[in-house]
C-alpha cells in the first residue's frame, strides 16, 4: 500500500445560521422564508427523561417486533395530532404564509418554510408545542463523479477463504477473527451511511450497496409511493433528489462518504484480495440530509436500517439540539443503533473548549454512540475531541453528561480512493464511527433481535479499558473490538 496523501478528515457543513456571542443559534421572527420544524403537543417520549424509562418498560421485547410496534404508535400519534390542525395548515398554505409542508412521524410534527408572518401564526396555533429553526441545507453543485444509480449490482468478490490480507485497522479491531472463527460477516444487516457525498460505482462498495426493491431507478416516478422519487440506493433529502454523488472532488482524492462506507461494508480493495471492510457481507445505503434528519431517519427505518452512521458534527445548534435528540431517541426505540465520531476539535485551528468539543449529534446521551479513537500503537491523537458535554435545553436538563462513549480507530488509517484502491491515509473521528458501525453490524448479524440498549450493554462489558483507569473523557469506556463483542452477543 502506498501512502500518497495524509488527510485530516473533518466534515464541517456550512450552517448559514446566525451565531450569537453566547454560542446559541438565534432565530429571528422577522426573517422571511425560514425553514422550521414544528413539534405538536404530545410527543411519544414526552419528557426529557422519558427514554430510559421507556427502555425499562420494553425490557425483554425483541428488536424487530419492537420496531413494528413503535412505528405504529408513532404514526398513529402523528396522524391524530395533524388531523386536528390540517384545515388551519391548508388555509395558511393557501394564504402564502407557509409552503413546502412535510409531515413527520418520527416526531409528532412537520417541517415547512414560513414567511415572517407565517412564523408568528404557526407559533400560536392550538396544538403547537415548540418551533425550531432548521439548519439550511448545503447542496454543492458541480460535475457528478459517478452514476446516479447502478444498473446492475456486481457480484461480491468477498469470501473468507479468498481474503489474503487486511489493513492494520481491520486486524486491530479483530474483524477477521469474527469472520473465520465465528462465521459472522454482517449478512442480513443494513447500514445507513449519512454523509456528504458518494461515488456509487467504486467496486468494493458497489458490491454491497442496498437496493430498494419497491423502486425502479431513473424513471422519474415514486414507484413505491413513499414520497421519494427514485430512492433506489438511498436519497439526498437536502437536494430532494436521488443524486448521492460527490458533485466535486474535495479533500484531495478522498470522498468522505465512500471512505466511511468502505470501513463498514467494503469487500476487497479493487484488483486485490485485501479485505477492507468490517462487515463485508452487510449492505449499506447512502443518505444525504443534515438539514432533514427526520426524513432521513424515517427512510432508514422503513428500509430496515440496523445501524446509522453519522460522520459529521454541528456546532451551536442551541435549542435545535433537542429536536435531533428526540428524533434519534424515537429512532432508537425503532431498533436503530446511531453512531457518530467524537469530532476533531481538541487541538489546532478548530480547537473548542470543553464541554463543546463534542457537538451534535455525538453529544446525545444514551442513543448515540459517540466514538473517539486511537492509532496503530494505541496512541491518542491530539485532535480527538473530549467530553464531558452539557445538556440544559428547554426540554433536556441532564446537566453534565459523560462522553465519549467508546474508542475505536482514528489515526493514520488506510482509506480507499475513488477507484477503490487503498491508496490514502487519513485521520479523524470521521473514521472512528464507521469502525463502530461495522462492529455493531456484525453483532446484529449474529443476533438480529438485540435491542440498541443491549448492544450498548455488551459493548460496555467487552470494551478494554485504555487511557486513564476506568471511564475517561478521552476514550470513554475503552477500546472496542469486534471479536469479544460478537462472541458475547452469541452467548445471549
Ligand atoms: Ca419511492
Ligand atoms: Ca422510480
Amino acid at each position: 500500500m502506498k501512502t500518497s496523501a495524509f488527510l485530516f478528515l473533518s466534515l464541517l457543513l456550512t450552517s448559514g445560521i446566525t451565531v450569537t456571542p453566547n454560542n446559541l443559534v438565534a432565530y429571528d421572527e422577522d426573517v422571511d422564508q425560514q425553514t422550521i420544524v414544528v413539534w405538536l403537543d404530545n410527543q411519544y417520549l414526552e419528557h426529557g427523561d422519558s427514554f430510559l424509562k421507556q427502555v425499562e418498560e420494553f425490557k425483554g421485547k425483541p428488536r424487530l417486533a419492537l420496531r413494528k410496534e413503535v412505528m405504529t404508535m408513532l404514526k398513529a400519534k402523528s396522524n391524530y395530532s395533524y388531523n386536528k390542525i390540517k384545515d388551519q395548515i391548508a388555509a395558511l398554505v393557501q394564504s402564502g404564509q407557509i409552503r413546502d409542508v412535510k409531515r413527520h412521524w418520527i416526531i409528532n410534527g412537520f417541517t415547512c418554510t414560513v414567511t415572517a408572518e407565517g412564523f408568528k401564526t404557526i407559533k400560536h396555533l392550538d396544538g403547537v408545542e415548540q418551533v425550531f429553526v432548521k439548519r439550511r441545507p448545503a447542496v454543492p453543485s458541480g460535475t457528478n463523479m459517478g452514476p446516479e444509480y447502478l444498473t446492475a449490482i456486481p457480484t461480491s468478490r468477498f469470501d473468507i477463504e479468498s481474503a489474503t490480507s487486511y489493513p492494520w485497522n481491520i486486524k486491530k479491531i479483530r474483524a477477521p477473527e469474527v469472520w473465520s472463527e465465528l462465521g459472522i460477516t454482517g449478512k442480513g444487516t443494513l447500514n445507513v451511511v449519512h454523509d456528504s457525498g458518494f461515488k456509487l460505482d467504486t467496486p468494493p462498495l458497489a458490491e454491497t450497496i442496498y437496493t430498494n426493491s419497491g423502486e425502479i431507478p431513473g424513471n422519474g416516478l415514486d414507484d413505491d409511493q413513499n414520497g421519494y422519487v427514485d430512492d433506489y440506493h438511498g436519497y439526498n433529502f437536502d437536494d430532494k433528489s436521488p443524486n448521492l454523488n460527490e458533485p466535486r472532488i474535495r479533500r484531495g482524492t478522498n470522498i468522505h462518504g465512500n471512505l466511511c462506507a468502505a470501513m463498514i461494508v467494503g469487500t476487497f480493495e479493487t484488483g486485490t484480495t485485501q479485505a477492507i471492510g468490517i462487515a463485508p457481507d452487510a449492505k449499506w445505503a447512502p443518505v444525504i440530509g443534515s438539514s432533514n434528519i427526520e426524513q432521513a431517519v424515517e427512510w432508514g427505518i422503513e428500509q430496515g436500517a440496523d445501524t446509522y452512521s453519522m460522520s459529521f458534527s454541528h456546532p451551536n445548534l442551541g435549542e435545535y439540539r433537542s429536536h435531533w435528540r428526540k428524533v434519534l431517541e424515537h429512532g432508537t426505540l425503532c431498533g436503530v443503533v446511531f453512531i457518530s465520531g467524537a469530532g476533531n476539535f481538541a487541538a489546532g485551528n478548530n480547537a473548542a473548549p470543553i464541554p463543546v468539543q463534542m457537538r451534535n449529534p455525538e453529544d446525545i446521551p444514551n442513543v448515540v454512540l459517540g466514538v473517539a479513537g486511537v492509532g496503530q500503537e494505541g496512541e491518542r491523537p491530539p485532535f480527538s475531541s473530549q467530553g464531558p458535554v452539557e445538556w440544559n435545553t428547554d426540554h433536556y436538563k441532564d446537566g453534565q453528561v459523560d462522553k465519549p462513549d467508546f474508542a475505536t480507530i482514528n489515526h493514520k488509517v488506510p482509506c480507499i480512493d475513488p477507484e477503490g484502491k487503498l491508496d490514502n491515509m487519513a485521520s479523524g473521528n470521521s473514521l472512528a464511527g464507521p469502525h463502530m458501525a461495522g462492529i455493531v453490524s456484525l453483532m446484529l448479524s449474529a443476533n438480529p433481535d438485540l435491542t440498541p440498549w443491549q448492544v450498548k450493554e455488551i459493548l460496555l462489558n467487552t470494551a478494554k479499558d485504555i487511557g486513564a483507569k476506568g471511564f475517561d473523557y478521552q476514550s470513554g469506556h475503552g477500546f472496542v473490538n469486534a471479536y469479544d463483542a460478537v462472541k458475547a452477543t452469541m452467548k445471549l
